[in-house]
């Protein structure tokens, strides 16, 4: 299906006087990389540590850290206003650094071989050390159909890489503008006969004018021809931040539904 939407008017504004989420920056230790790792974690409005929540990953792009969506893409404010319009089921946000190297700050050569390497090597981090951190330190559900992941470009990428070879961990997928670290179409799913029935959601989506469209295109296309079900969301706008945090708005409306 293509779809084209976006977000109504004030999605992305502050409003005062309603119910506020919150927003804090954590440290796991990571067995994978052998350091502290750093994560930012969403925690909804009303949040209460005797509920159990559903949780989504929520990576960034190249030039990014654990701090990228919340320094362009304001999400704390787009879920708040999701949840405050009875639009959002409340969830846990993580924000990881998906760069899983010891030194995982966005600077130098962001292209260096080491450097995207980390962005695969992340796959262990996330399922061995910063999960199991999140299901011992925050009420968080730990079944499959409660789990989520979702990145803008190489997050993108590694939202698909990981969540398709891992549907055991993830029912709900989510690729913004996915990068070239996807893997081609025909590696990502172990068994395309068993993933329909396994797949909550799967959410592609890019920007219309952005250069990198046709490996989203790819991925659908692909998708398509096997009869997997997706959702395919070309919008306006090209590989930037309004395309994403758009995204954002539209993809967690659909979670945990
Ligand atoms: C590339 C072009 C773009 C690439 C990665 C990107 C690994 C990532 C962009 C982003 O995260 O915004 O050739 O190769």
């Amino acid at each position: 299906m293509k779809l084209i939407s976006s977000a109504v008017a004030g999605y992305d504004q502050y409003r005062e006087n309603i119910p506020r989420g919150a927003m804090e920056t954590v440290e796991y230790i990571s067995r994978t990389v052998g350091s502290f790792r750093k994560a930012m974690v969403y925690t909804p409005p009303e949040f209460s540590s005797t509920t159990m929540y559903p949780v989504l990953f929520l990576l960034h792009g190249i030039g990014g850290d654990e701090s990228e969506w919340h320094t362009h893409g304001s999400p704390q404010i787009i879920l708040d206003n999701l949840y405050n319009d009875n639009l959002l089921e409340p969830m846990i946000v993580v924000f990881p650094n998906g760069r899983a190297m010891l030194n995982d700050r966005a600077e130098g050569d962001l292209f260096e071989p080491e450097k995207i390497k980390a962005f695969e090597r992340f796959e262990s981090d996330l399922l061995h050390d910063l999960i199991p951190y999140m299901e011992s330190n925050y009420p968080v559900l730990t079944s499959r159909d409660k789990r989520a992941i979702a990145g803008l470009s190489m997050g993108g990428g590694q939202s698909l890489n990981i969540g398709l070879s891992n549907l055991d961990h993830f029912a709900w997928i989510g690729a913004f503008s996915a990068a070239p670290n996807t893997r081609e179409p025909g590696l990502l799913v172990n068994d395309i006969t068993k993933a329909p029935s396994l797949l909550s959601l799967l959410w592609i989506s890019c920007g219309e004018q952005d250069n990198l469209i046709e490996i989203s295109f790819g991925v659908h296309r692909y998708l398509a021809q096997h009869g997997v079900p997706h959702i395919w969301h070309e919008e306006s706008g090209g590989h930037d931040w309004p395309v994403w945090k758009n995204d954002l708005y539209l993809f967690t409306q659909r979670l945990f539904k």
